[in-house]
């Protein structure tokens, strides 16, 4: 028997549910085209804003236990530059969903309107990057934002809308909730959990921007914990983030409920390798347990649950 690892989000038919993250690897066609071609069954690019943005200065990035810390400051080259940037990636033949952020909802309205005309298939809305003040986390840690957002973005585009959540907030199924009601097609769970790196020769922190957000393994558990509390919350597709290294952490978040998953750090490790090596491990576990496909598997768990 040969199982079938294709899935479905939001109209999007992908080739396999292992989908490059946004902020590795996305700001050029180049990047994001040498990862579809490495196997992913589709890509998001870094956010882009509707202005170029610098970010932060180095460092920006730090290994710590478990994973990453960055704070990169959003720095991207401007929307403007996706339609040129479209073209190569397009060349791999899979959807290309544009993660896209602003400060007020016509801002991410015209950002999205803007990856539409570059020729994407879905843009993900980052309402939640942990440490950039006047954008992110302080739209994704207001539920009334969150579908303010949602909405303004669903009247400007007819492209399926995602929605990428923060886990810093009490409780992330209320700003699913909101996303729903703003007319969200699918949400993504979740971007990094906001931490700390000291250097204790001098004794700062060590990211020029203090505080970071977290990646890897060891924010799996909380994105865990959160894929299955929104999936039994509410209709729309999940998209899994966080952690996913090996194909059975990609497992555990589609038995939790994901219809996909992104993955970001374990490019650190595993290289792009990755992508062939979760697929190959997917489709044995399907085999071993005789299901045809991974359908079956999605939000088993909640199902199953003691
Ligand atoms: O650029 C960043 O610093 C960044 C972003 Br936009 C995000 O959404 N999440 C993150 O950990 N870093």
């Amino acid at each position: 028997m040969s199982s079938d690892i294709g899935t479905e989000i939001a109209g999007l038919r992908l080739r396999n549910p292992f989908i490059l993250a946004a902020g590795i690897l996305g700001i050029t066609g180049h990047t994001l085209r040498r990862v579809a071609e490495a196997g992913a069954g589709a890509v998001v690019t870094k956010s882009f804003g509707l202005e170029p943005r610098m970010g932060y200065p180095n460092p920006t990035v730090v290994e710590v236990q478990g994973g990453l810390l960055n704070a990169m400051g959003l720095p991207n080259p401007g929307i403007d530059t996706l339609k040129e940037e479209m073209e190569e990636v397009r060349k791999a033949n899979v959807p290309v969903i544009a993660s896209v952020y602003g400060c007020s909802e016509t801002d991410y309205a015209e950002a999205a309107s803007k990856a539409e005309a570059a020729g994407v298939d879905a843009v993900e809305l980052n309402v939640s990057c942990p440490h950039v003040k006047e954008v992110g986390t302080q739209i994704g840690q207001d539920p009334d934002l969150v579908s303010a957002v949602t909405a303004s973005v669903k009247r400007s585009v007819k492209l399926p809308v995602i929605v990428k959540l923060t886990p810093n907030i009490t409780s992330i199924v209320e700003i699913a909730r909101k996303a729903v009601e703003g007319g969200a097609d699918a949400i993504t769970a979740i971007n990094t959990v906001k931490a700390l790196s000291i250097d204790i020769d001098v004794q700062k922190p060590i990211l020029a921007a203090g505080i970071g957000g977290l990646s890897g393994p060891a924010i799996k558990s909380i994105a865990l914990r959160c894929v299955y509390e929104i999936h039994k919350a509410v209709d729309i597709p999940v998209i899994g983030c966080g952690g996913v290294t090996t194909w059975s952490d990609a497992v555990e978040f589609f038995l939790a409920g994901a219809s996909a998953v992104q993955i970001g750090t374990a490019i650190m490790y595993r290289d792009l390798d990755i992508f062939a090596e979760l697929q190959s491990g997917l489709r044995k576990y399907l085999e071993r347990k005789g299901f045809e496909n991974i359908q079956r598997l999605i939000g088993l768990a909640c199902r199953n649950e003691n």
